[in-house]
């Protein structure tokens, strides 16, 4: 076997916004080959995997598959009225606690669990809500030419921190601001296990993946191309 490649410096959680914090290798090995069957299972018809064609005429260069509630440009329903017709898939268990995981290790125990508006009592600890229950994934698979425009994520009625997930090759994954498409930005490489979370100030902020590095993927994973899970809330 081919030993793994030792980074020179190890690659630091980073907080690229306020709000938005960027954890590399949050994912073992295991744990994304798990990840990875599990997409390979929810990408299969009925309410598989599919092109997203926008109002416009256009269709996305990302394939998707939803689980738990069906997005479409620009709103949610319960079957695919844009594919099939199919219901779509339900949203696992497992899913939901990654979720809460993932939003404890990179903003901290309590982050979005605000009710917002509400006051903020030094006294009674039962003031937040339960944990942010993950409802919605979208899981988007990228070949070498795929890439997503800016956009910010605005059809979910709650405001609790997006979690996106990384498999296979990285990207270069570009996290901008609330007011436009454009400048100020950054641009974060993205690597299989990698986690991302934006919430707060950050949760409207636009964001975008211009380019895909192929060939790039762990060998050992098995996969071709790039495969991201978005989490999200719906509050509907
Ligand atoms: O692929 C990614 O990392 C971003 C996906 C995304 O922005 C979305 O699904 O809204």
């Amino acid at each position: 076997m081919e030993p793994e490649p030792i980074e020179l410096f190890p690659r630091e959680r980073k907080q690229i916004a306020p709000g938005a914090v960027h954890v590399p290798d949050w994912l073992d090995a295991a744990h994304q080959r798990e990840l990875l069957r599990a997409c390979r299972e929810w990408a299969r018809p009925p309410a598989g995997l599919r092109t997203v064609r926008t109002p416009g005429g256009g269709t996305m260069t990302a394939r998707q598959v939803c689980l738990g509630w069906h997005w479409y440009p620009y709103a949610y329903a319960r079957t695919v009225v844009d594919g099939d017709g199919s219901p779509v898939k339900p949203f696992p268990d497992r899913l939901r606690e990654l979720g809460r995981r993932a939003v404890r290790d990179a903003l901290g125990e309590g982050a979005g669990q605000e009710r917002p508006g509400a006051p903020v009592s030094p006294y009674d600890t039962n003031i937040a809500e339960p944990a942010p229950a993950y409802d919605i994934a979208l899981i988007n698979f990228y070949d070498a030419d795929a890439r997503m425009g800016m956009h910010r994520d605005s059809d979910e009625k709650s405001d609790a921190p997006v979690v996106s997930l990384s498999l296979g090759d990285t990207c270069v994954f570009r996290f901008g601001n609330t007011e436009s498409r454009g400048r100020p930005y950054t641009d974060v490489e993205l690597r299989s296990g990698d986690l991302f979370v934006f919430g707060g100030p950050s949760r409207l902020a636009y964001h975008g993946v211009p380019k895909v590095q192929p060939g790039t993927a762990p060998p050992e994973l098995g996969l071709t191309g790039r495969l991201n899970i978005t989490l999200r809330v719906s509050g509907l």
